[in-house]
């Protein structure tokens, strides 16, 4: 089993909440101490950090949302001066002013031992060679993981994203062991290796790192597929570290979460109310060890459950099931409450397979508009324009029977929905002035 911090990824469920409550005091004391936003939210629900003598007093806390991060852009929620800061990421920004994270050395060194954990659990060993995929920028999943490939020891070959023949010709010359990159880019990856005629079995893969967006058990198998790799799945946002919260180990029976950093919860994100173990919920993480950017009780809007049984792997942190969608993501057209998975419960083909896809809601003539971009194949496109206007009629029709609302369905080529740092962004919505 290969398990990188032995002694903690292995406490028990005792000691891990003994050491949580310890950190958790003490990054309560700091927040209060050190961050106005903090001081003025305690002092408002009349709480002083003394009354954390439990991790159930958790729950006496107020929630953090990203609209608090986006009211203090950009260092407002520091809670040391920046010259103590010596990395800055942000998130893309999609729908409005970025939210902006700070590192101490002490948080880049802790960043890059989880990275190191996460890719580790996944089979990652000082004889890979890593090629990242990822975005070099801003975003934080490039930097995270070539530190922690580099803190295991492996070649680390930072590609970033785009130049897909390159790429290939890389993982092809350079005998790329391992790639990090985005569940649809993989996909891209693997069809510019079709068009290449290159056998992927040829080559040296073996595992992918796959992480950044929502993908499916079906877009898992794709991926196994069509590049002869072991796709692992590892979860993080930029606000509460970037990757290296949690990722799958080899029983793929969820994704330890790094509960000696920070410690999870599950609420209903309607009533708030703090869910028990094994319910599905909006994910909430509270940072114990950040120096820089500590984040109490942070509402994700991932929807995920826990799940804190034993695992096969002999690791006693708790999992998180894979993340298929946010709260945000539920929207109200004309009065009716629309989710992804209703749409996606129709674009699902038979054999499991589902096509890249984007709701986009918009106003026309003072009535919600709903219209649904579908991507499909590239052979779909050039062969069969019978099938693709069938296609077409058919998809718009289900979609309005299940949903009740009329929808406009436009067929497009495949990887032409517009990504952000290499995301698919499932729902647009115009009137609240997303960007596409
Ligand atoms: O995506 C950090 C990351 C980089 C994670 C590389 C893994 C690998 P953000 O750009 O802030 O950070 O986006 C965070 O992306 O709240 C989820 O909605 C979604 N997300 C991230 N990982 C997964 C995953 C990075 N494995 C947001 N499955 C999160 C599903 C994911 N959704």
């Amino acid at each position: 089993m290969l398990i990188r911090n032995q002694e903690l990824e292995t406490l028990s469920r005792s000691d891990i909440r003994q050491l949580q409550l310890e950190r958790l005091q003490a990054i309560v004391f700091r927040c209060y101490k050190n961050v106005s936003f903090y001081k003025k939210k305690f002092d408002e629900a009349k709480i002083s950090p003394d009354d954390i003598q439990s991790l159930d007093d958790l729950k006496k806390l107020p929630f953090t949302t990203k609209a608090d991060l986006r009211d203090s852009y950009p260092y407002g929620m520091f809670a040391v001066p920046l010259r103590e800061i010596v990395r800055i990421h942000s998130s893309s920004g999609a729908t409005g002013l970025p939210t902006v994270v700070g590192y101490t050395g002490n948080d880049l060194k802790n960043w890059c031992d989880l990275c190191a954990r996460i890719m580790y659990a996944a089979g990652v060993t000082r004889d890979d060679v890593v090629q990242i995929a990822f975005d070099y920028g801003i975003f934080t999943g490039a930097f995270g993981l070539h530190q922690g490939a580099e803190r295991i020891g492996a070649s680390v070959i930072p590609t970033s994203v785009g130049h897909t023949e390159r790429q290939v010709k890389i993982i092809q010359d350079y005998k790329t062991t391992v790639l990090a990159c985005t569940p649809s880019y993989a996909l891209t990856i693997a069809e510019k290796m079709s068009e290449m005629g290159i056998d992927p079995k040829s080559l040296n893969l073996k595992v992918g790192l796959i992480g950044a967006e929502p993908w499916s058990e079906a877009i898992r198998g794709e991926i196994e597929t069509k590049l002869s790799i072991k796709a692992m799945d590892n979860y993080g946002l930029s606000e509460i570290l970037g990757p290296g919260l949690a990722g799958e180990c080899e029983a793929r029976n969820g994704l330890h979460i790094q509960e000696d950093h920070f410690i999870v919860e599950v609420i209903d994100p309607e009533t708030f109310e703090v869910l028990p173990v094994g319910a599905e919920g909006e994910l909430v993480f509270t940072t114990l060890t950040k120096e820089g950017f500590p984040l109490l009780r942070y509402r994700t809007g991932d929807l995920s459950r826990i799940d804190d049984s034993p695992c096969a792997c002999g690791r006693t942190l708790a999992r998180m099931s894979r993340v298929f969608h946010r709260t945000d993501d539920v929207i109200v057209v004309r009065g009716v409450n629309i989710s992804p998975s209703q749409v996606e419960a129709i674009l699902r083909k038979p054999d499991g397979n589902l096509p890249e896809y984007q709701i986009i809601v918009d106003t026309k003539d003072a009535n919600d508009a709903l219209e649904v971009l579908v991507e499909v194949s590239e052979d779909l496109f050039v062969d069969e324009m019978r099938q693709l206007r069938e296609l077409h009629l058919n998809l718009e029709k289900k979609v309005h029977a299940a949903l009740g609302v009329k929808v406009k369905v436009r067929l497009v080529e495949p990887r032409s929905i517009p990504t952000k740092d290499g995301k698919v962004k499932r729902v647009v919505d115009l009137r609240r002035g997303d960007s596409q």
